[in-house]
């Protein structure tokens, strides 16, 4: 009998040596037709305007640490590592101002809806490593700390709302007893070049924690629809870092539909040029992620061919802050939403709330402005593809394809021309009719010499962007004007 088991088990130790390398190899492989990806990110494509939320225990401390600014400038969420202090005395201070109102989430996912945004991106964790699930794996986490489960909360109000979710989720982790901050010389910590308080780490048990709360978030809160991870350096990334592909592949088991951000690597073929947050290249292997995340900027010519999303704050900071008063206008806004899809891209645009999870007056009125925009508009932004044209001196276009092989082109108008004609250079489709989408109004349209015109009013319907969809034969073809 035993001799049978020892035989068994060899055989079955045997049998893992020999299909283990094609294991490892089919775990970065993504089995996925072209059509079933398009499937897949069909949602996310079209959706074009996602709300991003940072909120944790840094909110309740809104930039402040011993009654002083920490600055009135930058990420706030990074408060622990700007005054550099350990867990202990970080969460003394932070836990009792982190009191959510028994409403907060329905809140936000309501302002969302407002606004006009489609889904919902929330840090389930920030770098500091509070988590806001209730988490078996952990002490430092809404279940421990408030008797409450924050992701449960949030992932109901925002389907009750009708949006898609994501999770936001920091592998970097400043609070964790065995997380080996010394690996890496660029990812930060509050207490980089100091020895580790406990003597030894080890990463491997790091990595059991990180990959165990993952898989709670993943098992526990019904269909999560985006994983964005948040970040790496180049000496410290991908399957080394954070065993990244068994981590992408334990979530996909769980979530075959999910759409995942790139940042568990950092290396040309993830689509990243170096570090910072100009970084980026138009260049992504499936095997590392969905879609590439320029962060507080817009890509010159957007990415073709490749799925990317801009994400910004309205201020400067991404978790709250008292002291920054550096607000974007309604203006800025709502151009860079248009930018971004004349570029193909989504705009994850962030709120980070107050430490009872209340949104800062200035962004509501901004989440306002947006969406009132985007209820007269809002068509010439969903589901829409980049410009065919190169440069448009007096604003931006996106498209979309019709019934009858026709296409619409959404033309945005930025800086109104001031001789009542609105040219659209090099265009040789034939028209078909131009709607004013602010009022329904008809215009008159014309063509001649590889060009389109458009009579348009004296006075600028809407001074941030009028739109007026285009109607055309066939898809747009635009060559060089001479
Ligand atoms: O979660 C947000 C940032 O906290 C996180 N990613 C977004 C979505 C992020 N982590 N690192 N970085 C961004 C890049 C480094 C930014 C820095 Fe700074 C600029 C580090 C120091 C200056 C911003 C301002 C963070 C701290 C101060």
């Amino acid at each position: 009998m035993k001799v049978n088991i020892m035989k068994t088990v060899a055989a079955a130790i045997l049998a893992a040596m020999m299909i283990s390398p094609v294991v490892r190899a089919a775990s970065q492989e993504i089995n996925e037709t072209k059509e079933q990806r398009d499937a897949r990110m069909a949602w996310w494509r079209d959706a074009r305007f996602g709300m991003f939320v940072h909120w944790g225990l840094y909110s309740g401390l809104a930039g402040t640490w011993d009654g002083k600014p920490v600055g009135t400038k930058g990420g706030m969420e990074w408060i622990q590592q700007r005054v550099k202090v350990d867990t202990d005395t970080y969460a003394k201070r932070a836990i009792p101002l982190f009191k959510p109102s028994p409403d907060f989430a329905r809140e936000w996912a309501k302002l969302a809806r407002e606004a006009g945004c489609r889904y919902i991106v929330f840090t389930t964790k920030h770098h500091d490593g509070f988590a806001l699930h209730n988490s078996r794996v952990s002490d430092y986490d809404a279940g421990s700390v408030l008797n409450r489960d924050l992701v449960k909360e949030i992932v109901d109000a925002a389907r009750a709302e009708g949006l898609r979710v994501g999770f936001y989720h920091s592998v970097i982790d400043w609070h964790h007893d065995q997380y080996e901050y010394a690996r890496s010389k660029q990812l930060p910590h509050p207490l980089k070049g100091k020895p580790y308080p406990n003597g030894e780490r080890t990463h491997a048990k790091y990595l059991d924690y990180l990959h165990g709360e993952v898989n709670e978030l993943v098992s526990n809160y019904g269909v999560v629809d985006v994983l964005w991870w948040d970040y790496s350096a180049q000496d410290f990334q991908g399957d080394e870092a954070w065993k990244a592909f068994e981590l992408m592949q334990k979530v996909r088991e769980k979530q075959p539909a999910i759409i995942m951000n790139n940042r568990l690597f950092r290396s040309q073929e993830a689509g990243w040029s170096s570090m910072g947050t100009a970084g980026y290249i138009p260049r992504l292997d499936p095997k590392h992620g969905d879609f590439i995340t320029p962060e507080q900027h817009i890509p010159a010519t957007g990415m073709p061919g490749i799925d990317w999303e801009t994400c910004m704050t309205l201020n400067t900071t991404w978790g709250y802050s008292e002291h920054d008063k550096a607000w974007k206008s309604d203006e800025t806004l709502i151009r860079n939403l248009i930018d971004i899809a004349s570029k193909g891209g989504n705009y994850l645009l962030n709120i980070g709330p107050k430490g009872d999870g209340s949104v800062p007056e200035e962004s509501i009125k901004s989440m306002h402005a947006i969406g009132a925009w985007m209820k007269i508009n809002g068509e010439s932004i969903y589901g829409t593809s980049a410009s065919p044209f190169e440069k448009l001196t007096w604003g931006r276009c996106t498209q979309k394809s019709q019934a009858g092989g026709k296409t619409r082109l959404y033309l945005h108008v930025f800086d109104w021309p001031t001789d009542k004609t609105l040219v659209l250079p090099g265009l040789v489709n034939k028209p078909a009719k131009a709607v004013m989408l602010t009022d329904s109004r008809s215009l008159n349209v014309t063509t001649c010499d590889n060009r389109v015109t458009i009579a348009i009013p004296v006075e600028a319907p809407d001074k941030i962007a009028t739109v007026i969809a285009l109607d055309i034969e066939g898809l747009p073809k635009v060559i060089k004007p001479q």
